[in-house]
């Protein structure tokens, strides 16, 4: 092979996730954002009994009791949000809106946190300060003016704490509507979906203890390295026990190869490290399901064979609809399964083989599942695998979605939904007093849409960055600009803030690392993470501001102004975050004794009924489904287009920018780059670094990238891997799971093309 030539930015990195590589990231990291006096005090505190919960993902620790567990991409989280950087009215004073739109989120969020609120001035297309209580009259005012609830829409970022979303929900069904788009619906819907179809609750089965008594791991579309880096101390346990770890994903993550944990004396003084994936196929994009069902087809030809490999007595006891299954898998060809999947049928037939052999075995998955159009279906999947060999309520076992915000979980659990259950819906009536609407909402798509229709009038955004998190910004942006109102919560200034409506409002907000004091004194708040652990979170830091208020007090007044009739007592309920975990237990099953029990170390745990083999289904069975023929489309693709998916940097939270590095996969200070196989590059006539334009296949829409520069990556034939927000232009809105609403952000056929112009390549 020729030498591949030199790409500004691109060098193959060799190394170990982890290891010293991560240390000195975070030295970096903390330089950059905090004073460093105070830096080694504060990571201290993250995930400790008396600390604050790390805001950087909702995996879980043991019991919140351990030292403190280095982990690189959470101190980036911490780091980022301590930052000694400053938003005030004086930076606003001095650039207009439409200057700052000039902007990339990665520079609007360097300028450091917001530290006053601000309202929108159209005359001077400057944010001008307000006072909280002016705010809040005329947030009440333009809400209690619009010509129905339903025409505003309230969005929640999982990172709010269980009180504030309470608190939240409380407000919208108040007010009157069901609107609830959230981050969720872009992310794990398909989960929240498919799994009560499945096994009857919305959450993972699996607890830390589990991956003590594991014998097999199967990880399906995520990236723990970087993004649920606590995770990776954990698989480096189970990895040292020789539990086979088999990973399916389209790229080579570098985190699942080899690791080296800084926890690891040894490790780290021999520069050592350990093998994660015992093997490691690149499935193609999208070819999940037919690889699933690969392993199922062999599964039943090993049980065939010898009798004993399916738990027959689980599956008689326990489950429904194996039938179908059965003959939907005798009915799906290798032939096709090879093709979709893109991995040999020899290869599905070991994993079987493995699988057959394991006592307990677990399915950990993420986005690489959940954000394609058959999103649910794909969950449903990977249920019916776990079924076939009793792979839940036994210790090892079950299934593990890794959670995407800390607390996205916890939101869901109390109330944030666009179609609540009419049990929740009763409760809240007789504990309140007023009639909750029964009609479903919107989630986040539906939102947008309604938001391009006109239809939606207010927007109010309990954090995040929606606009720039959905698909579509052409359009997005565009709807945002036609609201009458909108009201973000944030601590950092992003694009979304930036797309002013009629009224738009700027509420900055103490953050989970803030120490936060009212009426009955210091409060700490509670969240649940991704293995249904409740536990408190108190932050110690001084706030970035004296003017900030926290979110559940935020909330609060926003809902006392808006609704002068009440049932509820907002201010009340703010002054001692007790009385809001009190009404949580009143209206909430699982909640009995709250405050009592986030008091002691550790938190406690939320029911999970299959891992007593308890399955609150229609049928009270868990249920097998099929999974219609191997494809997400049911039509096949042309030949020359190639299936986008688009991924997180190392360097990044969601549309947060820390820097512009993605480390283990070998980009340095850019992010404009297309991670493509050397065939596909090839079979086009292309280069490593040679220029591109991306079009997405839509019969209705021209959805463009342009000047992008082709990599040669590891990357399975077929599939191609940009970053996520920056082709978020390249997504069509309505390509989505239909069953769950989450957008197919990992599945967006487009076609490739040289650049017409080579210029800024070399
Ligand atoms: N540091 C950091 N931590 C985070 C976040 C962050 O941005 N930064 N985000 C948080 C949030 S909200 C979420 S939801 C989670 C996201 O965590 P992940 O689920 O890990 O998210 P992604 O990086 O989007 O994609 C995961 C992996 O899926 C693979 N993949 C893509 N398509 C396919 C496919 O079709 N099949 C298979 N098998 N694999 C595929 C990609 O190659 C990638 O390795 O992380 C949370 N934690
Ligand atoms: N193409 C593509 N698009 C995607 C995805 C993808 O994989 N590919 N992933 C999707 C997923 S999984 C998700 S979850 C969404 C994420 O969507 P969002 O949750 O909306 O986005 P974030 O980037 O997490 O939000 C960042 C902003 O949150 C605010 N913030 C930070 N901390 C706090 C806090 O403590 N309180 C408050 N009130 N505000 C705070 C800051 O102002 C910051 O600018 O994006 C989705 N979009
Ligand atoms: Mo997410």
């Amino acid at each position: 092979m020729s030498k591949r030539r030199d790409v500004p930015g691109i060098r193959p990195y060799d190394g170990p996730a982890g290891g010293w590589g991560a240390l000195k990231a975070t030295a970096q990291a903390v330089r950059q954002q905090m004073e460093v006096v105070e830096a080694p005090m504060v990571l201290l505190r993250t995930n400790q009994p008396t600390g604050f919960d790390c805001p950087g993902c909702a995996w879980p620790d043991k019991e919140h009791r351990s030292t403190f567990q280095f982990c690189e991409n959470g101190a980036k989280a911490v780091t980022w949000e301590a930052t000694s950087k400053r938003v005030t009215p004086a930076f606003f004073a001095q650039h207009t809106v439409s200057e700052l739109l000039e902007l990339s989120d990665y520079e609007l969020e360097g300028f450091g946190r917001l530290t006053h609120p601000m309202a929108y001035d159209a005359g001077t297309d400057k944010f001008v300060p307000v006072s909280w209580e002016a705010a809040f009259a005329r947030i009440g005012e333009v809400m209690r003016g619009l010509d129905s609830p339903d025409q505003a829409e309230f969005y929640t970022s999982g990172r709010a704490s269980n009180e504030a979303a309470y608190l939240f929900q409380l407000f919208a069904r108040e007010f009157g509507t069901n609107n609830f788009p959230d981050c969720s619906n872009m992310c794990h819907e398909a989960t929240s979906v498919g799994l009560p179809q499945s096994i009857g609750i919305g959450k993972g089965t699996v607890s830390l203890e589990d991956f003590d008594h594991t014998d097999l791991i199967l990880s399906i579309g995520h990236n723990p390295g970087t993004n649920h880096p606590r995770m990776m101390g954990t698989l480096h346990e189970v990895a040292r026990r020789n539990v086979p770890i088999i990973v399916f994903n389209p790229l080579r993550e570098r985190a699942l190869e080899r690791f080296a944990d800084p926890q690891s004396i040894v490790e780290m003084a021999t520069f050592t490290s350990t093998n994660i994936a015992s093997t490691y196929y690149q499935v193609r994009a999208g070819g999940d399901a037919a690889a699933l069902k690969g392993i199922m087809k062999a599964l039943l030809a090993l049980d065939a064979e010898r009798g004993d490999v399916l738990d027959h007595a689980f599956i008689a006891e326990h489950t429904q609809g194996f039938d179908a299954l059965a003959a939907d898998l005798a009915a799906t060809s290798w032939a096709d399964i090879e093709a979709e999947s893109g991995l040999r049928r020899a290869d599905l037939e070991k994993v079987a083989e493995v699988y057959a052999r394991s006592n307990a075995a677990m399915v950990t998955y993420g986005m690489g599942i959940t954000q394609h159009n058959t999103g649910t279906a794909n969950v449903k999947l990977i249920v019916d695998l776990l079924l076939l060999r009793g792979n839940f309520g036994k210790p090892g076992a079950g299934i593990c979605p890794l959670r995407g915000h800390s607390n996205v979980q916890g939101n869901r659990t109390v109330g944030i939904t666009e179609k609540p259950s009419a049990e929740f819906l009763d409760r809240l009536e007789a504990v309140f007093g007023f009639q909750p609407p029964r009609g479903h909402g919107h989630d986040a798509v539906r939102t947008m849409q309604a938001m391009v229709e006109g239809t939606a009038r207010a927007l109010i955004c309990l954090g995040g960055n929606f606009a720039v998190a959905l698909p579509d910004p052409q359009r997005c942006f565009a709807a945002m600009k036609t609201l009458a109102l909108s009201v973000h919560l944030g601590t950092k200034l992003n694009r979304s803030h930036l797309l002013v409506g009629r009224e738009t409002f700027l509420l900055p907000v103490l953050g989970r690392t803030e120490l936060d004091v009212q009426a009955g004194g210091p409060q700490s708040v509670t969240v649940e993470d991704s293995m249904s652990m409740v536990h408190a979170s108190a932050g110690k830091l001084k706030p970035a501001s004296s003017e900030l208020r926290s979110e559940p007090a935020i909330v609060a007044a926003m809902a006392a102004a808006t609704l002068p009739r009440s049932k509820i007592d907002w201010m009340e309920l703010v002054a001692d975050y007790d009385r809001i975990r009190d009404l949580i237990e009143r209206t909430v099953p699982g909640f009995d004794d709250y405050n009592a029990r986030i008091r002691v170390p550790g938190g406690f745990r939320m029911p999970l009924p299959p891992t007593e083999r308890k399955w609150n289904t229609p049928t009270g069975k868990a249920m097998f489904s099929v999974f219609p023929g191997v494809r997400e489309r049911y039509e096949p693709w042309p030949e020359d287009v190639l299936r986008l998916v688009t991924i997180r940097s190392h360097d990044q939270y969601n549309t947060t920018i820390y820097g512009l590095d993605d480390r283990y996969r070998g980009v340095f200070g850019r992010r404009d780059v297309l991670f493509m196989n050397p065939q596909d590059l090839a079979a086009q006539g292309l280069e490593h670094g040679d220029l591109v334009d991306i079009e997405t296949v839509s019969p209705t829409r021209s959805l463009r990238l342009e000047g992008i520069t082709a990599i040669e990556y590891s990357i399975a034939r077929g599939s191609v891997a940009a970053y996520y927000p920056e082709a978020n232009v390249l997504v069509p809105l309505d390509y989505i799971d239909k069953e769950s609403g989450t957008p197919s952000y990992k599945s967006i056929p487009v076609r490739i093309r040289r650049a017409r112009s080579q210029r800024a390549s070399a």
